[in-house]
């Protein structure tokens, strides 16, 4: 039996256990990459496993998210990114260089090989036909170590992609139809691998829109081929060299196929809440638009921005929308001022933002109460924006574009102009933001100021393990209910007794202050709990506030290994029922835990009710040793005792 792509790269990297869905394998990284807001925590915890170099092929901190300076905590938090960079031989990407995931698909991704990043879009590298894929910092903390890193194999999904997009419909609608047709919890234990004869019209950009926002699926990861046309951009970045051509076998096989025709995708938006939320533009009547937002890591390409240049030029934003533009990186932006593109953008009224992630993640361009924000970005959760009683719909550049200048939510398919941009042949290269490690790592004095703080470690378990039940949230909380960040709390990411205190308030304020009162206690949660990023501040702040256990219908990937790397028990209820019976407040004890935990099922007693539930727990071997330890840290510490 022939094996598709994704197996073929697992396969090449495999380091242990059997290719099998379901079961643990070990696979080796390559490359990692950390951002700002989640690589401060990942190199304190790298310092603490007391390895000198990193022993990867290439690693890369980028500074993208905290780049408001309100205070010194951001730029106390770069500065020690800088320098623990340069010391462990870390090469680093400066503030202003650009969003980690378009960075480092312009100037470090390399087909075939393994990417682990703190960062839960990291598979926008499966765009280049990378297996990219977003972790907690510890995990790349090991992996930067040479660690090996542990995932379930996935099952794979082929999503082929047949015919060609009609103009004004986007790789954007593509990943949107995907979303529309799996939700947010469709991916999740599996990868999402692209084939069929309309990826040969997408160019790697394009590709990388797809795979990056593959992450809302809950998928591992999501990949396309390494071929033509991925040769011409690596050419155009003047990296031919690292290309080689990869696909799946002729006769390999795949868990589920998905079809598309791209023939007939029309301009697709995911309204408010959730990207899954998706309909036809066209479907919407009437949405009057107070801000557009366009860039992110999925659609601030220098192709994506060409467009939108074209549609404004000439034209003037509607006076009622504030249109803000953050570009990828520095070569998107140097190419927008060279070709005279960002004079129309400036001349038509764009409000410019530096290159880095910006209103995405909530800093800064927090829109207006009760505001609609049309934006290109990846997420529209509740509140994520900044304005909890704003509503964010995802779209397309050309979406934007056109709705910024309208007014209202508009289909790009009304434009009568040619807008089509062609790829460049070379893309201006200039890697003078780009910091390389230090050949005399002695020399270089790591600067740790006064808002990095020590990270929390567990206790090794006890054998019983009792408290009561703080909170019960619904299905699909994301880690952005359960550690908010916005420009006002980014700057704490280093500091986890402080962030602790805004713990799950987005749900209920008063969680923070409860699990104080009362000691700590459980967790209880629906459907894909902790979906969405990868920050493990979200494992982190619960860990500080003495959460023994978090009791959910089911987990999304990264946050559940977070929990577990942070030594918390991760259960499932067997019966759905149980969760509806279970209240706040109740009392729960869990008996003869270091027993339990090295079976599949736990009991936990309701004291309150007087009822007991049989519960999952759906680890591996490696991740029960995890828990009896408390936590990763102290298991790696064991072991090199
Ligand atoms: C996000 O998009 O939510 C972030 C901010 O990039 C996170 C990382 C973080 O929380 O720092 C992610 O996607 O992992
Ligand atoms: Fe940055 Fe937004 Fe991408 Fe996260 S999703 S990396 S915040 S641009």
């Amino acid at each position: 039996m022939g094996l598709n792509l994704t197996q073929k790269i697992l396969k090449a990297h495999l380091v242990e256990g059997n290719m099998v869905p379901g079961e643990e394998i070990g696979i080796r990284i390559d490359q990692t990459l950390t951002q700002d807001s989640t690589g401060t925590m990942a190199y304190l915890q790298f310092q603490a496993m007391g390895i000198d170099r990193v022993k990867t092929k290439r690693s890369v901190a980028y500074i993208d998210h905290n780049m408001l300076q309100q205070g010194f905590e951001n730029a106390d938090d770069h500065k020690y990114i800088q320098t623990v960079a340069k010391k462990h031989g870390i090469y680093f990407s400066r503030p202003g260089n650009g969003i980690c995931h378009q960075v480092h698909l312009e100037r470090f991704g390399v087909p075939g090989e393994t990417l682990l990043g703190s960062d839960s879009h990291t598979p926008t590298g499966g765009g280049l036909g990378m297996i990219a894929i977003g972790a907690g910092g510890l995990d790349v903390a090991v992996a930067m170590g040479g660690g090996t890193y542990y995932i379930t194999m996935p099952k794979v999904v082929n999503v082929k992609l047949k015919g060609k997009l009609r103009p004004f419909v986007t790789a954007k609608d593509i990943i949107l139809e995907v979303l529309r047709r799996l939700t947010v919890k469709g991916g999740v234990g599996k990868v999402i691998e692209y084939t069929g004869d309309g990826i040969k019209s997408l160019t790697v950009p394009e590709r990388a829109t797809i795979t990056n926002m593959g992450a809302e699926l809950g998928a591992t990861t999501s990949i396309f081929p390494s071929d033509e046309v991925t040769r011409e951009f690596l050419k155009a970045q003047k990296r031919e060299d690292v290309w080689t051509e990869l696909k799946p076998d002729e006769d390999a096989e795949y868990d589920e196929v998905v079809e598309i025709n791209l023939d007939e995708l029309e301009p697709l938006a995911a309204a408010p809440h959730s990207p899954d939320n998706v309909k036809k533009v066209s479907e919407f009547k009437d949405v009057k638009v107070d801000q557009v937002a366009i860039g992110s890591c999925t659609n601030s390409s220098y192709m994506d921005l060409m467009k939108v240049a074209k549609i404004l030029k000439g034209k003037t934003v509607h006076p009622d929308v504030s249109l803000v533009i953050a570009p990828g990186s520095k070569q998107v932006l140097t190419m927008l001022a060279e070709n005279g593109a960002l004079a129309d953008l400036i001349a038509a009224g764009a409000r410019l933002l530096e290159s880095g992630c910006g209103p995405c993640i909530g800093m800064g361009q927090a829109p207006a109460t009760d505001a609609i924000s049309l934006r290109t970005f990846n997420r529209n959760f509740k509140g994520r924006c900044g304005t909890v009683s704003a509503s964010v719909y995802l779209v397309s550049p050309e979406t934007a574009a056109i709705s910024a200048i309208t007014g209202k939510l508009t289909d790009p398919r009304t434009i009568n102009e040619d807008i089509s941009v062609e790829m460049p042949d070379e893309f201006t290269i200039d890697d003078n933001m780009i910091i390389a490690p230090a050949e005399d790592p002695a020399s270089v004095e790591v600067i740790q100021g006064p808002n990095i703080k020590p990270f929390p470690i567990n206790n090794p378990l006890n054998d019983m393990v009792e408290g009561k039940v703080l909170i019960k949230v619904e299905d699909n909380i994301t880690t952005d209910h359960i550690m908010p960040s916005n420009a006002k709390l980014l700057p704490f990411r280093s500091n986890i007794p402080y962030l602790a205190e805004f713990c799950l308030t987005p749900c209920n304020d008063a969680f923070p202050k409860r699990a104080k009162e009362n000691g700590g206690g459980f967790i209880v949660g629906g459907e894909n709990y902790g979906q969405g990023s990868s920050r493990e501040h979200a494992a982190l702040a619960p860990l500080y506030l003495g959460i023994k256990a978090v009791l959910v219908k089911s987990f999304a990937r990264i946050h559940k290994a977070n929990l577990i790397n942070s030594g918390i028990l991760t259960l499932t209820f067997n019966n759905p029922e149980d969760y509806d019976k279970i209240q706040e407040f109740d009392e729960l004890v869990i008996e003869n835990v270091i027993e339990q935990v090295k079976g599949n099922t736990v009991i936990v007693k309701n004291k309150t009710q007087g009822t007991e539930y049989e519960m999952s727990l759906d680890v591996s071997e490696r991740e029960r040793q995890m828990l009896l330890a408390g936590g990763k840290i102290n298991l790696i510490k064991q072991q090199n005792a």
